[in-house]
């Protein structure tokens, strides 16, 4: 077992600064382990900055970055030009000008990065998805349109049967709160619409918030605690 902190990030989606300043908070180590929940790509003003910032990153600590359903779209808009469309629409547009609106400036590097993330990270006590879980399935056999797509207002998945917490993302919510049901938590507190991009350690669940400009917000609603 790793002997330093087990954190995770919400979706940033290309908003840099708010992924600076969780960072500068954060000061990840070489014996943490940070894991990054997916969505970093698209509808935000610097998705190139922030891919740069995770491949330095990498140097940093023991970085996991998992897939999100964004970066899936990004890639299929790379190598099947049919569904290039349906990224464009879907933020890619805003993608796109972060490399200066050529696809060919979208270095190799960037791409292969995006390729090489998981579908979930697991531990002893919590799991980390992008989106959602059928809770009867084990990880390996969970199917993509749950673990990359569906919201958790559509399916509303209960408690996984390895009595591990979820830890997730993909779900905006839109009051800018961590969503607590007990056996999982969402951390996509939709940055990109201007709330705030979270940050969480485990157990002990102390969360970190900054708005799209970075700044730390001061007032944190306290998130339930792991019963102390
Ligand atoms: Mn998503």
């Amino acid at each position: 077992m790793p002997a330093g902190r087990l954190i995770a990030i919400g979706d940033i989606h290309g908003c840099l600064a708010a992924f600076e300043a969780l960072l500068e908070r954060i000061a990840p180590g070489p014996d943490d382990t940070l894991v990054l929940l997916g969505d970093y790509v698209d509808r935000g003003p610097d998705t190139r900055g922030v891919l740069d910032r995770m491949l330095t990153l990498r140097n940093a600590c023991r970085l996991v970055p998992l897939m999100g359903n964004h970066e899936l779209m990004m890639l299929q808009a790379f190598e099947d030009h049919w569904t290039a469309y349906e990224w464009l629409e879907s933020g890619g547009r805003q993608t796109l000008a972060s490399y200066g609106g050529k696809p060919s400036a979208v270095p190799a590097e960037h791409l292969e990065f995006i390729r090489s993330c998981r579908p979930f990270y697991e531990t002893d006590g919590y799991f980390f998805v992008h989106a959602n879980y059928d809770p009867q399935r084990s990880l390996d056999e969970q199917p993509p349109i749950l673990l990359y797509w569906a919201h958790l207002h559509v399916i509303r998945p209960g408690p996984h049967r390895s009595g591990k917490t979820a830890v997730v993302g993909h779900t905006p919510q839109k009051t800018g709160e961590v969503l607590d049901l007990g056996y999982l938590l969402c951390l996509d507190t939709y940055c990109v619409g201007g709330q705030w991009l979270s940050a969480m350690e485990f157990p002990s669940r102390r969360l970190w918030q900054v708005d799209p400009e970075g700044r730390e917000r001061r007032n944190t609603n306290p998130v339930a605690d792991a019963g102390n």
